[in-house]
């Protein structure tokens, strides 16, 4: 299938043993990292996903905005470190000659979704984003760099690896729908059908 230019999916890249480890980790560091609900910039409406994360950055939105912060907005704890395991996966497919320095972790029950945006609190706009996959299946939609072009469609599976990069880096896109019930992983932690992790590097490496 043709993607649009920049935009690049290694299917079942994470076989399901792998996947099965990673789960473990994630699990490890979620009970001492927990998901917490973030809340729109103005409105604080509340997001349908949890989420929390790893590395020296984290995102995080409140009423205050959109932000990269070293600690975690309710345990006020630095972020654990990105598991080695993920960082396989970035130094294997991002072609970037720094770490990613957040690892956000997006946890999804049953319904959740995530509207169209475009990942640009980054200084490092070129540096890919890396999203890794793992529980139910998701229809994941991308568009152009504006809100208003045509969108294509993307079922992501558990174990795929997706990039956004050069042209595609700026692209919007979201998750329509999460398809319950369709994860090939035993229980993921705190009640969700569906973990994307996604890499970025925060920072312009000196
Ligand atoms: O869950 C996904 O596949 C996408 C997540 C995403 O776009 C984000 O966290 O910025
Ligand atoms: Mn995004």
């Amino acid at each position: 299938m043709d993607l649009p230019e920049g935009v690049s999916l290694w299917r079942g890249w994470l076989d399901l043993e792998a996947q099965r480890r990673l789960l473990g980790e994630l699990s490890a560091l979620l009970a001492d990292t927990p998901p917490f609900r973030p809340t729109m910039p103005r409105s604080g409406r509340p997001f349908s996903v949890t989420m929390s994360n790893a590395g020296p950055l984290g995102w995080v939105s409140d009423r205050s905005g959109y932000r990269y912060q070293a600690h975690h907005p309710e345990t006020g704890r630095p972020w654990p470190a990105i598991p080695r395991q993920v960082l396989e996966v970035w130094d294997k497919l991002a072609a970037y000659p720094a770490p990613p320095e957040a690892c956000l972790i997006n946890l999804y029950e049953a319904g959740a979704r995530m509207g169209a945006h475009q990942d640009k609190d980054e200084a490092a706009l070129d540096a890919p984003v890396l999203s890794i996959s793992l529980g139910a299946a998701a229809q994941f939609a991308i568009g152009g760099i504006t809100r208003s072009g045509a969108t294509r469609k993307l079922l992501l599976q558990s174990g795929d690896v997706l990039a956004l990069s050069g042209p595609a880096r700026l692209a919007f896109h979201g998750v329509d729908k999460v398809l319950a019930g369709t994860s090939p992983l035993p229980r993921l932690p705190h009640g969700a059908e569906r973990i994307n992790l996604t890499l970025r590097r925060v920072t312009k490496p000196s």
